[in-house]
C-alpha cells in the first residue's frame, strides 16, 4: 500500500477541531498547489472565522484579510502581481453575510482570482450562529427553534446567482467521503488553472462539516452532508471553462 505524504505546506498539523472540514480542505488547496508548482509564487487572502487558523499551519503566503473582505484583499493582490496565484479563502458568514458585496462584485467584474469558499452552514468561529447558509428548519444558537425562512427569507444558494454572470469557473463540492473528496480536489484544481489561463472569476464552494457547532460527532456530521445539506446545495460544477484567453 502506498500512503501519500502530507504536502510540504501543511508543515505542521492543523489547528481545527476533530472531524472539522477545514482540514481537509486546507490540504486540498496545498496538494493542487503543489502539483502544479505554484506553491512558491501563490497567495492567500485568508478570511476571519475559523478560516484564520489555516495561516499557523500552512507555509503558503497568506494575508489576513478584514472581516468579509478576502476577495476585495486578493483582487487588490492579484492587480499588484498579475503573475502570482491569488487566492480567498472564506467562510459562509464572512463571504455571503459581512462579505457579500466584495464577494459579488469580485465575480460582477470577473476578476482573474480563485475563492475558496467553505460552507459549513453557521458561523463556526463565534458559536454556531445563523449564517445565510444555514438550512430551513436548522437549529442554531440565534435560531434556537430552527431557521424560519418566512422572517429571514431562504438559505442563500450564491452558486445560483453566479452562474447568471460571465465567470469562468463554478462547482460546488464537499468533503463528505473519498469519492467527494477527490472530486472536490478536480474542482479546485480547475479553479486554479482558469486562473493561470487568464479566464477570469473561478469559485469552488465545498460542503463542510462543523461538528462542534452541529452538535454532531465527526461521523454524524459526514452523513448529515450527505443525506440532507446536499439536498439544499446540489454538487455539481455550474459553469464549465471555456478557456476564452488560452
Ligand atoms: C467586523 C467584525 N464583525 C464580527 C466579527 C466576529 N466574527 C469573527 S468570526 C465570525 C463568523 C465567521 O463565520 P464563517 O465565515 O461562517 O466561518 P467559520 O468560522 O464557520 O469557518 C464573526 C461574526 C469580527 N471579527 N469582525
Ligand atoms: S468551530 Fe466548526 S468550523 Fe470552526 S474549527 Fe471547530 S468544527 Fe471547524
Amino acid at each position: 500500500m502506498v500512503i501519500k505524504s502530507k504536502p510540504e505546506a501543511c508543515f505542521v498539523d492543523n489547528k481545527y477541531c476533530p472531524g472539522c472540514g477545514h482540514g481537509i480542505i486546507n490540504r486540498l488547496v496545498a496538494e493542487v498547489l503543489e502539483e502544479m508548482g505554484e506553491e512558491k509564487k501563490a497567495i492567500g487572502a485568508i478570511a476571519v472565522g475559523c478560516a484564520s487558523l489555516m495561516p499557523d499551519t500552512f507555509g503558503i503566503d497568506c494575508i489576513q484579510a478584514q472581516h468579509g473582505r478576502a476577495a476585495a484583499v486578493a483582487v487588490g493582490v492579484k492587480n499588484c502581481r498579475p503573475d502570482n496565484m491569488v487566492f480567498s479563502y472564506q467562510g459562509d458568514g464572512d463571504a455571503l453575510a459581512i462579505g457579500f458585496s466584495e464577494t459579488m462584485y469580485a465575480a460582477i467584474r470577473n476578476d482573474n482570482i480563485t475563492v475558496i469558499f467553505v460552507n459549513n452552514g453557521n458561523f463556526g468561529m463565534t458559536g454556531g450562529q445563523m449564517a445565510p447558509t444555514t438550512l430551513e428548519g436548522q437549529r442554531t444558537t440565534t435560531s434556537p427553534k430552527g431557521r424560519d425562512i418566512m422572517a429571514t427569507g431562504a438559505p442563500l444558494n450564491v452558486i445560483n446567482l453566479m452562474k447568471t454572470l460571465d465567470v469562468a469557473y463554478l462547482a460546488r463540492g464537499s468533503v463528505d467521503g473519498n469519492a467527494n473528496i477527490m472530486k472536490t480536489k478536480k474542482y479546485i484544481r480547475e479553479a486554479f488553472e482558469a486562473q493561470k489561463n487568464k479566464e477570469g472569476y473561478s469559485f469552488v464552494e465545498v460542503l463542510s462539516p462543523c461538528p462542534t457547532n452541529w452538535n454532531k460527532s465527526p461521523q454524524d456530521s459526514m452523513k448529515h452532508i450527505r443525506e440532507t445539506v446536499v439536498k439544499t446545495y446540489e454538487m455539481g460544477v455550474y459553469a464549465e471553462r471555456r478557456g476564452d484567453n488560452a
